[in-house]
């Protein structure tokens, strides 16, 4: 299953994990009821994977690409990463499917606290139009290996759409939109 949890409000590296003390894990049905909605698929077979077909079909994702988030294959890495962890939202679903690597998506509760799901190998989530959100890698993971060390700390993902793609990202605050009025309702009734 999915790892989540609410997050501590330290300003150490947002890459750390920022886990409260105790650790309060936030399960997938208090996930589903803000609207974020998860799947395990096999992602050694996502070029063929009925699963993922069946769940593309069921859902409209006609579009798809693949973005490789590692320092030395994504243009302007940096800036690119910085934006992601600014606190935003989509006026379409973001549906994202790893396929290598690990990273957290952070989304906001109804009550305005920051749960982060960790995402490895095989995870496919659904963050919902209008939702507050923000993506970081995590903490560099060295892998000891005989031949010597191996950093791991990049993430790659499938991205799924509906239609066109639409990336447009409108930052904190973003209230005036449609979109995010209908989610807030939307968490009046769940
Ligand atoms: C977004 O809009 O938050 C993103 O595209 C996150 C990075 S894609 C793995
Ligand atoms: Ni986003």
């Amino acid at each position: 299953s999915i790892e989540a949890w609410f997050m501590d409000d330290s300003d150490e590296d947002h890459r750390m994990p920022h886990k409260l003390n105790p650790n309060e894990p936030v399960s997938l049905k208090e996930l589903e009821n803000i609207g974020v909605f998860y799947w395990k698929l096999d992602a050694d077979i996502y070029e063929t994977d009925p699963a993922l077909e069946k769940i593309r079909k069921d859902r409209g994702y006609s579009y798809s690409d693949i973005i490789t988030i590692d320092k030395d294959k994504l243009p302007n890495y940096e800036d690119k990463l910085k934006m992601f962890f600014e606190e935003h939202l989509h006026l379409d679903d973001e549906i994202r499917y790893i396929l290598d690597g690990r990273a957290y998506f952070d989304v906001r509760d109804r009550e305005d606290r920051w749960i982060r799901i960790a995402m490895t190998k095989g995870d496919l989530i659904t963050l919902p139009a209008g939702i507050y959100h923000r993506f970081t890698l995590t903490e560099t993971v060295w892998l000891h290996l005989s031949f010597g060390c191996l950093q791991h700390n990049y993430t790659q993902a499938m991205r799924l759409f509906v239609g066109e793609p639409v990336w447009k990202a409108y930052n904190r605050p973003a209230d005036e939109f449609d979109i995010r009025q209908k989610y807030v309702s939307a968490l009046q009734c769940a």
